[in-house]
């Protein structure tokens, strides 16, 4: 069977340890594959000239906009195989999507891992403890355990044998605890980068806070950092464009704002990617022009 869920979160690992553990129990082979918004289509186009008869689970992954560019290669993949779609990320882009030929599995109310434990291992116990965690990360819950295991994530320990340590029984040891302790240095570089980067606007009546992160801090972690400065929302710009937005209040729509980027996501979350790179040097000025452009969105909904 084939798994392709998201890189780099507990969901998305979590998910795929869950389907590790399944496959296991079956006596079948999982190939894993990792993925992230970016390259799903690809991974989809990819798999759909190479697979026949097989089981295919895709996982904590939206159908975007983005995809309709593998409508055909999508449908190709469902033709030839038995393909399960499970998710809990907004659908709306999807349209005709959605009749490609999978079969779907999609809640708001919980998070991808637990929909796969639900579908895939309901009776075992410690699925369902993976799947817990997944469910505290997403949801942005207190759990020290689910927390920690994501810095293991971020720290950037191979997925593969994460995934493997996890559906083999374990959810904590020696490697996650090294690896762990050793991010916790990493990360408060990160924060202190982030606030010496970051610039506090005014667009449109709203508050944002703008800062440009290193790479190896996640966009969860830095947005989260953000946050706390208590601006409507916040907008975290990467060296190679990336951009990453969250929200404090509850009127501002981040999927309108980064659809304009060419980007999407949610109300809550969103994210886009700018077409250049971003560094010391310009990213004063890369911030102003964000702004501009937010504000233009968001007067053109007020009118
Ligand atoms: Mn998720």
């Amino acid at each position: 069977m084939h798994c392709i869920a998201h890189k780099k979160d507990l969901d998305g690992l979590g998910s795929h340890a869950i389907l590790h553990r399944y496959a296991k129990e079956q006596g079948i082979e999982a190939v894993h594959h990792f993925s992230d918004y970016d390259s799903l289509g690809e991974t989809i186009a990819e798999l759909s000239r190479s697979l026949t008869s097989e089981r295919v689970v895709i996982a904590d992954l939206g159908c975007n906009a983005k995809l309709h560019r593998y409508a055909g290669e999508l449908r190709r993949l469902c033709e030839r195989n038995e393909v399960v779609w499970i998710d809990h990320h907004d659908w709306d882009d999807a349209g005709e999507l959605v009749k490609a030929g999978f079969r779907l599995v999609l809640s708001t109310e919980k998070c991808a891992a637990e929909l796969v434990q639900e579908e895939f291992m309901p009776g075992d116990e410690h699925s369902r403890r993976i799947a817990e965690l997944a469910h505290a990360h997403d949801f942005r819950e207190e759990n020290e355990l689910a927390w920690k295991l994501y810095d293991v994530i971020s720290s950037g320990y191979d997925r593969m044998r994460f995934v493997e340590l996890l559906a083999s029984g374990v959810l904590w040891c020696e490697e996650f605890e090294r690896a762990y302790r050793k991010y916790q240095e990493a990360k408060r570089r990160g924060y202190e980068y982030i606030d010496a980067h970051t610039m506090v606007l005014e667009v449109s009546g709203y508050t944002c806070a703008m800062a440009l992160s290193e790479k190896y801090l996640s966009s969860t972690l830095a947005c989260l950092h953000l946050q706390r400065l208590g601006t409507d929302f916040v907008v975290v710009v990467y060296p190679d464009g990336k951009l990453s937005f969250r929200r404090n209040s509850e009127r501002v729509d981040l999927g309108r704002i980064a659809r304009a980027f060419g980007g999407g996501g949610r109300a809550t979350a969103a994210g886009a990617k700018l077409d250049m790179k971003v560094d010391e040097e310009n990213y004063r000025r890369v911030f102003l022009d964000i702004a501009a452009r937010i504000e233009r969105v968001l007067e053109a909904e007020s009118r």
